[in-house]
C-alpha cells in the first residue's frame, strides 16, 4: 500500500515538474534574471502536496490528467509565488528555503517581488489558455474560485492577519480564521479545481469535498507549526523555530505539542468522515492525508 502510494505520488511529481518546466519561460529569453529567478523557486523543490490533492481529487471526479495537471500547476505557481514574497524581508524575512537561499537572496529583493508576480499571472495564464472543464462557465468558476482563494478574501488576507498578529496572543478561533484564509484557501481550490475538471461529482458530492478540503487545510497548517517547533532546519530546508523566533502566535503556543497533535488527529478523522460516502475512488485523497499528517518536513 504505501509502495503503491509512493509510486502514485513520484508519478504525479514528475507529471507536474515536466509540465512547469515546459510552461515556464526559459531561462535564455529576455528579461533573462526574472526567468531565471522564476525557474529557481519553482523548479526541483517542494512535496508538491497541493498538486497531489488536485491529482487525487481528479482521480475522485474522473477528470481527464492533463487538465488536471493545468489546474494543479497553476495552483502550484500560486503558492510558489507566496513563499516568494513571504520571504521578503517587509514579511517573513528569511534566507532559506527549500534548502536553498530564498530568492531575494540568490537574486535581489525587487527581483524577488517580480518573480512572486510573474508567477502568479502565469498562473492565470494557463488557466485560461487551455480547455479544463466540460463548460465555459465551470472553468470560469474554476478560476474564480482560485482567484478568490489568492486574494484578499484568501491567502493574501491571511497573510494580512498573520503580519498584524506578532506579538498578539490569539484565541484559538482566531488562530483558525487566519489559517484557514493564509494556508487553507489554496489548499481548498487545489481539491475542488482538481475534482472540477471531471464531471462526474454532483453538488452534495462536493460539498462533501469542500469540508474534506477545508479539514485537511487546517490539518496541514497544525502539522506545520508542529515542525516548525520541533523538527531541525535542515530537515525542514527552511529556518526553523521561526514562529517563536518572531513571536507568532501558533497552534503550538497555544496548546502545546502534545494537544496540536491531537487536534491534527482529530482533523484527519474529520478529513475521513468527509469522504464516507465515497468508496475507493477516494484512496488517493485519504492516503495524501495521511502523507500530509505524517510527513516530516
Ligand atoms: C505573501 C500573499 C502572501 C502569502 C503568503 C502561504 C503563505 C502566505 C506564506 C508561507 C509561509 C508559511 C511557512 C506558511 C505555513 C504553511 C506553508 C504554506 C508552508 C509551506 O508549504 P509546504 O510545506 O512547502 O507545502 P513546499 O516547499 O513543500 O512546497
Amino acid at each position: 500500500m504505501i509502495a503503491d502510494f509512493q509510486n502514485w505520488s513520484k508519478g504525479c511529481q514528475t507529471r507536474i515538474e515536466t509540465f512547469l518546466d515546459t510552461r515556464l519561460p526559459v531561462a535564455e529569453c529576455a528579461p533573462e534574471r526574472l526567468h531565471h529567478a522564476m525557474r529557481y523557486v519553482v523548479l526541483g523543490g517542494g512535496k508538491r502536496v497541493r498538486p497531489l490533492l488536485s491529482f487525487a481529487a481528479g482521480e475522485l471526479g474522473m477528470a481527464d490528467e492533463a487538465r488536471v495537471t493545468t489546474v494543479a500547476a497553476a495552483v502550484e505557481l500560486i503558492h510558489a509565488y507566496s513563499l516568494v514574497h513571504d520571504d521578503l524581508p517587509c514579511m517573513d524575512d528569511d534566507i532559506l528555503r527549500r534548502g536553498k537561499p530564498t530568492c531575494h537572496i540568490a537574486y535581489d529583493e525587487a527581483t524577488a517581488l517580480l518573480t512572486g508576480d510573474s508567477l502568479q499571472s502565469l498562473a492565470f495564464q494557463l488557466l485560461a489558455e487551455q480547455c479544463l472543464a466540460d463548460s465555459a462557465q465551470i472553468q470560469l468558476e474554476m478560476i474564480k474560485q482560485l482567484a478568490l482563494a489568492s486574494g484578499s478574501r484568501g491567502m493574501a488576507g491571511g497573510q494580512a492577519v498573520d503580519l498584524a498578529s506578532v506579538g498578539k496572543t490569539l484565541s484559538l478561533p482566531a488562530l483558525e480564521f487566519m489559517h484557514i484564509h493564509k494556508t487553507g484557501a489554496l489548499i481548498r481550490a487545489a481539491v475542488m479545481l482538481g475534482a472540477r475538471c471531471g464531471n462526474r461529482l454532483r453538488d452534495a458530492q462536493l460539498n462533501s469535498l469542500d469540508h474534506y478540503a477545508k479539514c485537511v487545510g487546517l490539518a496541514f497548517q497544525v502539522v506545520d507549526d508542529v515542525l516548525d517547533a520541533e523538527a531541525t532546519t535542515a530537515t525542514l530546508g527552511k529556518t526553523a523555530g521561526k514562529d517563536a523566533d518572531n513571536d507568532k502566535p501558533t497552534y503550538v503556543s497555544i496548546l502545546g505539542v502534545s494537544q496540536a497533535r491531537e487536534l491534527a488527529d482529530t482533523l484527519r478523522r474529520d478529513a475521513f468522515q468527509a469522504l464516507e460516502n465515497f468508496g475507493e475512488e477516494a484512496t488517493r485523497l485519504r492516503q495524501v492525508t495521511d502523507f500530509i499528517i505524517q510527513r516530516e518536513f
